[in-house]
C-alpha cells in the first residue's frame, strides 16, 4: 500500500514539474494559447492534490487534517513552481497560482462532498462552485478563442474593424518607455462597412499594429491590400509581414516601406513580391504567421486609421470590397 501511495505521488510530481519546466513557447495564437494553459492549471493542481490526500500517511488524522495539509501541500508546490519558472524561460504569474490553489481546493472539497458527507446539497453546491470556477477561468480563453474564429470565418479578409473581436488578432505595438501605442475601433473614418481602426502612436520607435495571421495559406491570392487613412502631413508606414521560419531581422521578411499622402492611402503589395521578400530565401506563403503595420524608429507622433485589409482573389475571381 506504502509502495503505491509512493509510486503514484512520485510520478504525479515528476509529470507535473517536467510539465511546469519544460520550456513550451507557442509560436502560432500565443495569446490564445497562453490563456488555455492558465486553464489547465485547475486540473493539474486538482490531480496533485487528489494525489497528495490519497498518499497522506494513515497517521495524519482526522480527516479535516488530511484535507488541509493536501491542501498547503498543493498550494506550496504551486507556489514554488511559480518562484521557479523565470529561471526556465518561462513567466511568473500570479493568476496561474490562483487557478492552481482554486483547482486544488475544488478537487479536495470534491473529494470530501462525493466520498465522505453522502449529502446531495453539498454534492450540488460543489457542483455548482466547480462550473462557477471554469467558467471565471475559461472566459479570458474564450475572448481569445473569439478573435481566432473571426480569423477563420471572415478570410480573406484580415481586418475589416467592424468587430471588437478583431481586436484579439490586432494588437497594439512599438511606442516608448512607458507610452504604449493605442488603437480602438471608430466611426470617425471607413473605407469599408461603419468602422476602423484608430491607430494613436507615441514618439518612439515602431508605433502601430500586428496581426495574428494564424499560418494561413496565402497562395491563392494574388495581392495583400490595405487602406489607411492620414489625417495630416505625409509620413513613412510600413508593412512586415513574417511566415513560419525565423524572421527576427530584416532579410530574413518582408518589410517595405510606403509614402502616406494625406488622406485615403491604399497600400498594395503582391504577393510575388512578398514571397521575395528574405534576401537568401523564399517567404514560406503557404504560411503567414504576422503582418505588421508602423511607423519607423525615432519617429514623432503620428496617429492614422486602418481599415479593409484584405488578400486580393486572382484574376478570373471576383472580389469583395
Ligand atoms: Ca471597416
Amino acid at each position: 500500500m506504502m509502495l503505491r501511495k509512493s509510486i503514484a505521488l512520485a510520478f504525479t510530481l515528476a509529470l507535473l514539474t517536467l510539465g511546469s519546466f519544460w520550456p513550451v513557447r507557442m509560436q502560432v495564437d500565443p495569446s490564445f494559447w497562453g490563456r488555455v494553459f492558465d486553464v489547465g492549471h485547475i486540473p493539474m493542481l486538482g490531480w496533485l492534490a487528489a494525489v497528495l490526500l490519497y498518499a497522506l500517511p494513515e497517521r495524519v488524522q482526522p480527516s479535516t487534517r488530511r484535507h488541509a495539509l493536501a491542501l498547503a501541500l498543493a498550494v506550496g508546490f504551486a507556489a514554488v513552481v511559480e518562484i521557479l519558472q523565470p529561471f526556465f524561460g518561462r513567466s511568473k504569474s500570479l493568476g496561474d497560482l490562483v487557478n492552481g490553489s482554486t483547482g486544488a481546493a475544488l478537487a479536495l472539497t470534491g473529494i470530501a462532498a462525493w466520498q465522505r458527507t453522502g449529502n446531495w446539497l453539498w454534492r450540488g453546491c460543489h457542483a455548482v462552485a466547480l462550473a462557477a470556477a471554469l467558467a471565471v477561468a475559461l472566459w479570458p480563453a474564450y475572448v481569445e478563442w473569439r478573435g481566432i474564429r473571426w480569423r477563420q470565418t471572415h478570410f480573406p479578409s484580415l481586418g475589416a474593424f467592424e468587430d471588437e473581436a478583431e481586436l484579439k488578432l490586432w494588437r497594439s505595438q512599438g511606442g516608448s518607455r512607458g507610452h504604449a501605442t493605442n488603437i480602438t475601433l471608430t466611426r470617425a473614418r471607413a473605407s469599408q462597412g461603419e468602422r476602423s481602426l484608430r491607430v494613436v502612436g507615441v514618439a518612439g520607435d515602431w508605433a502601430g499594429v500586428n496581426y495574428s495571421a494564424g499560418d494561413k495559406d496565402w497562395t491563392p491570392f494574388r495581392a495583400l491590400s490595405v487602406d489607411v487613412f492620414n489625417p495630416r502631413e505625409p509620413f513613412t508606414l510600413f508593412v512586415r509581414v513574417d511566415d513560419n521560419g525565423n524572421c527576427a531581422t530584416l532579410a530574413d521578411r518582408f518589410e517595405r516601406g510606403f509614402e502616406l499622402v494625406r488622406g485615403w492611402n491604399r497600400l498594395r503589395v503582391p504577393t510575388s513580391e512578398l514571397e521575395r521578400g528574405p534576401k537568401e530565401r523564399r517567404l514560406n506563403m503557404k504560411a503567414v504567421r504576422r503582418v505588421a503595420v508602423f511607423t519607423g524608429d525615432g519617429e514623432p507622433q503620428r496617429f492614422w486609421f486602418l481599415d479593409n485589409v484584405r488578400l486580393e482573389k486572382r484574376d478570373g475571381e471576383q472580389d469583395q470590397d
